[in-house]
């Protein structure tokens, strides 16, 4: 591994390379240092909980893979969120599903959740000085058996979920208040059919009215800010899924609230890049569920791809870093778990990093006088760049390891912490 003199004299070549082009990297990264991402807490346990149901993973969700050392406590999943914050450079949120709730041992009805519920969950992340973001969860439960939640027929099913959800937002608020940062609280229900509808209306109807009651009571948005996912299908919904992009969107865009943007949910060959610009206008934020789908909605790990790089590129260069938060979504149970956040927010760091040193007065000055051999030769230039070099500079200066040092850490937990876990 490099000294650290290597890698600041590498950093100082580099500077000056970006400069040539009209990049302060200096000023990149104190931008960089600033944005925080989202780690879903989800990953470490392969989206289980901690209600001790025994319910199956629910809800077309599956992690695949049975890595040894998954945390099977709130304690164990802090101690491994801990080690993973440890390895990515900054200071960042942590993004909390209902079902994570700790309720002393005694069953909580979801719809019964309360803020005490999640108080260990603040208090570690006050002294550590994470922001939490929350999820209702409506999967994984007898009562989404049927494979409809918010908009099923059963007026029973439908009344308990907004329950559910009217209880998050509370607990998003008291997140919010507590630690002073908004909480993103996002609703994404997995309701569809196998196989094709005769009524595809009915049930967007009953989730229009259904979200509009859960969002009536207002709350203060410096403490909790609500946020709407759709998707294209999921496993078992395959020809019908009623939160589907355009109803969120127009959802979103007619209240008023965050329209979430999960890179999974959509056609393989359609990117959400595109879409931020355009959504933007219409709606007040956007919250980014970054994922890696292979073939499908598979949630991998993020990695440094072409998506990638397009997304956190659109978000610097439309100036969104104040209105889009961006969260992680994805859970890999074939790998160390620790290592999947490190590397799927290092990746996402990197990627942004990326975009915060683009020559974007260039670029644009190319475009708009139509120069477009230019834009295209200097687009490509760019990706030889020094470009590792700020990116393993900026490790050293938040005392992270840079390159893949940080595995002699995942390694050394996983022995001592990890393996020492039981089935
Ligand atoms: C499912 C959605 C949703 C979940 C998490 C666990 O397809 O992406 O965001 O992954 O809430
Ligand atoms: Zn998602």
């Amino acid at each position: 591994m490099p000294r650290d003199g290597q890698i600041e004299s590498a950093y100082l070549l580099a500077r000056e390379r970006y400069s040539e082009l009209g990049v302060d990297a200096d000023l990149a990264l104190e931008r960089l240092a600033g944005i925080s991402l989202s780690l879903h807490c989800w990953q470490g346990d392969d989206v289980g909980g901690f209600e001790n149901s025994g319910a199956a993973l629910g809800g077309g969700l599956a992690a695949t893979g049975n890595y040894p050392g998954k945390a099977r406590t709130p304690a164990e999943l802090r101690s491994d969120l801990d080690t993973a914050y440890r390895l990515i450079p900054g200071s960042h949120r942590l993004n909390l599903h209902a079902m994570y709730a700790e309720t002393g041992g005694r069953a909580v009805d979801r719809s019964r959740l309360l803020p005490e519920h999640f108080s260990a969950w603040v208090d570690w992340a006050k002294e550590k000085r994470h922001g939490l973001d929350f999820n209702p969860s409506l999967f994984s439960h007898p009562r989404a058996a049927s494979g409809f939640t918010l908009s099923s027929y059963d007026d029973g099913i439908r009344a308990y979920w907004i329950e559910h959800c009217i209880a998050s937002r509370k607990i998003g608020a008291y997140f919010g208040q507590s630690l002073g940062t908004p909480c993103v609280t996002n609703i994404w229900i997995p309701d569809g059919y196998k196989d094709t509808p005769f009524d595809r209306k009915s049930p967007r109807v009953l989730l229009c009215n259904a979200l509009d009651e859960i969002l009536a009571e207002k709350i203060d948005p410096r403490h909790n800010l609500d946020a709407v996912e759709g998707k294209l299908f999921g496993i078992g919904a395959e020809s019908y899924t009623t939160g589907s992009h355009e109803f969120y969107l127009g959802y979103a865009a007619s209240r008023g609230v965050l329209l979430t943007l999960d890179s999974g949910h959509f056609h393989p060959t359609e990117t959400i890049a595109d879409k931020l610009s355009a959504v933007m206008l219409f709606v007040p934020g956007v919250l980014l569920h970054v994922s890696r789908g292979v073939r499908w909605d598979s949630d991998h790990v993020v990695t440094y791809t072409d998506d990638l790089q397009a997304v956190c590129a659109e978000v610097v260069r439309g100036d969104y870093l104040s209105r889009v938060h961006i969260g992680l979504d994805y859970f890999d149970a074939s790998i160390n778990r620790i290592a999947a956040w490190v590397v799927g927010a290092r990746a996402a760091l990197r990627a942004l990093l990326a975009a915060l040193l683009e020559p974007a007065a260039l670029l644009r000055e190319l475009e708009r006088s139509q120069d477009y051999t230019a834009r295209l030769a200097l687009l490509e230039e760019l990706k030889g760049m020094p470009f590792a070099a700020v990116w393993d500079y900026h490790c050293l200066k938040q005392g992270v390891p840079v390159g893949a040092g940080y595995m002699d850490l995942i390694r050394a937990y996983e022995k001592d912490v990890l393996l020492k876990r039981g089935g």
